[in-house]
Order: structure tokens, then sequence, then C-alpha cells
């Protein structure tokens, strides 16, 4: 059951942790636009035989050259990736593919992210979606918020690259356990015997299924253990503890329904 938690948190800490592809992708801008020059000249040259040579060799020329001044200006840092969107429809905006069919490098833009001090903002966007996979696996909205609390004050104004995600996710939830207590050690020290553990609580809070958890958890550190069937009013409830008990092959004592447990 935790293991599946366990593995979404996991999930979103790397993805939140890696550094965009895009960098490496766009590392050999003059090898791509040559390997598309070359293609493109092919191609033109072809259309030159069939269809009006002189103009067709000018334009793809022209475009020859836009590319590549483009890229070396990247390269060089002079071409200023477009920070705000606007509404002037000429400019290329970034992540999108221009009338030619390439894409606006985003290098720049995806690597600040990384370096630059994590905004309140790009927090809470990116805790969205850890907000939704905790509330989605029975985590109570209290403990959401408390964690999102805690992550807040460690993570907002440090840049994310110098974060380690998973060891503050860690410490955040493990701020929220109180003192759980070590039962083996409370039931070896112990001096009555047997050593009882009562479950009370709200309907369907999971009392049963964390019964049978603690059974198979005493019985693979090598403590006897025994289930007494106390709800003895509830329908079928000696029989879901009776399901339990012969599944982890253990003892059950039960009585009758409307008895005194
Ligand atoms: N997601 C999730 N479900 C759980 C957990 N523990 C129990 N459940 C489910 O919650 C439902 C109720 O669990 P029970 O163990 O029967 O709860 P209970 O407190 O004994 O219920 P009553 O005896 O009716 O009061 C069952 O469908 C369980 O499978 C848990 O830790 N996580
Ligand atoms: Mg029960």
């Amino acid at each position: 059951m935790f293991g599946s938690l366990k593995e979404k948190l996991k999930n979103w800490v790397s993805k939140n942790k890696e550094e965009p592809e895009e960098e490496i992708i766009e590392e050999n801008p003059k090898k791509k636009a040559a390997k598309k020059t070359a293609k493109k000249k092919t191609a033109k040259k072809k259309a030159v035989k069939k269809e009006k040579p002189e103009e067709k060799i000018e334009k793809s020329e022209e475009e020859v050259k836009e590319k590549k001044s483009f890229f070396s200006k990247f390269k060089k840092g002079k071409v200023e990736p477009v920070k705000q969107p606007t509404t002037d429809n000429s400019m290329p905006q970034p992540n999108q593919q221009n009338k030619r069919g390439y894409q606006q490098p985003t290098t720049e833009k995806k690597s600040s992210f990384f370096s630059r001090p994590l905004t309140e903002e790009k927090f809470e966007e990116l805790f969205q979606e850890l907000q939704i996979i905790l509330l989605q696996n029975n985590v109570a909205y209290e403990t959401v918020e408390a964690i999102e609390t805690s992550l807040k004050e460690s993570l907002v104004g440090k840049p994310i690259k110098e974060v380690n995600l998973s060891k503050e996710l860690k410490s955040a939830i493990e701020s929220l356990l109180i003192n759980p207590p070590n039962f083996l050690e409370e039931i070896k020290k112990s001096e009555s015997k047997p050593f009882v553990i009562l479950f009370s609580g709200i309907n369907g809070s999971g009392k049963t299924t964390t019964i049978a958890k603690m059974a198979n958890y005493l019985q693979k550190n090598k403590l006897t253990t025994c289930l007494a069937a106390a709800d003895t009013f509830r329908a079928a409830a000696i029989q879901q503890l009776e399901e339990h008990a012969n599944k982890l092959k253990v003892p059950i004592v039960k009585k009758d329904y409307g008895s005194d447990p």
C-alpha cells in the first residue's frame, strides 16, 4: 500500500531534480544546422531542375544564412530568449515551432530555472502535483498542508539544483511523526504478559487492517501473536479478523456477536 506512494514520491522527486534534456540536444547547433543545410540544399537542387532555378537557390541560401547566424549568435549569447509572452505574432515564442519548423532553443530559460532561487509561485506550481499524489493516497489534508509548509520553508529562495529534494521531503514527513513508539522494545521490556494492544477508533479508519499488519510485523520479529475479536457488534467483524488470522496463521480468540468482549 505504502510501496506505491513511495514510488510516486520518488518519481516526483526525480522529475523535479532532473536537468533539462534540451541542454544536451542543442549542444551542437552548428552540426544540426549543417545537416539541415545539406538536406535543404539537395532538396532545393532537385527543385531547381524542375522550376524557376535562380529564384529558389537564392531563397534557400537566405534561409541557411539566417539559421547559421541565429545559432552562432545564440552560442555567443547574443540572442536573448523571449521572457514575456508578447502579443506580436511575428515574434517566435519559446517552445513553439516557428514557420520554418525548427524549435526556438530554450536552453537558457530552462537552465536558469534550476539555478535561479525558487519563487513561492513556482514552488506552489511544483507542489500541486505532489499534493494530488498525497491526497489520492489518502493522506489527510491537514498533513498535506503541514508537508507543504515545511517544504516551502526549506525550498523557497534556494536554487533547486542546490537542494536535496528527497532529503527535504523525507524530513518534512518525519517532522510530522511524533516519536512513534518502538513496539518491539516496549513488548520485550514489559513485565506483564501477555502484552495487550487495544485498537480503538472511528468506523472504517483501518483498525482491523492495522491489526493484521502489526501481527505480521510481530511474527516476523519472532514474537508469538494472538488476535482477539473484541468487536462483537459490527456485522462480519469477527469473520473479517478470522480471515486475517487464517492468512497469517496466528490463533484467534472469539466469542458470539452481542456478547461482552
Ligand atoms: N488506502 C488505505 N486504505 C486502508 C488503509 N487501512 C485500511 N484501509 C482500507 O479501509 C477500509 C476499512 O478498513 P478496516 O481495517 O476494515 O477498518 P476498521 O477501522 O477495522 O473498520 P470498522 O471495523 O468497520 O470500524 C478497508 O477497505 C481497508 O482496505 C490504509 O492504510 N490505506
Ligand atoms: Mg474492523
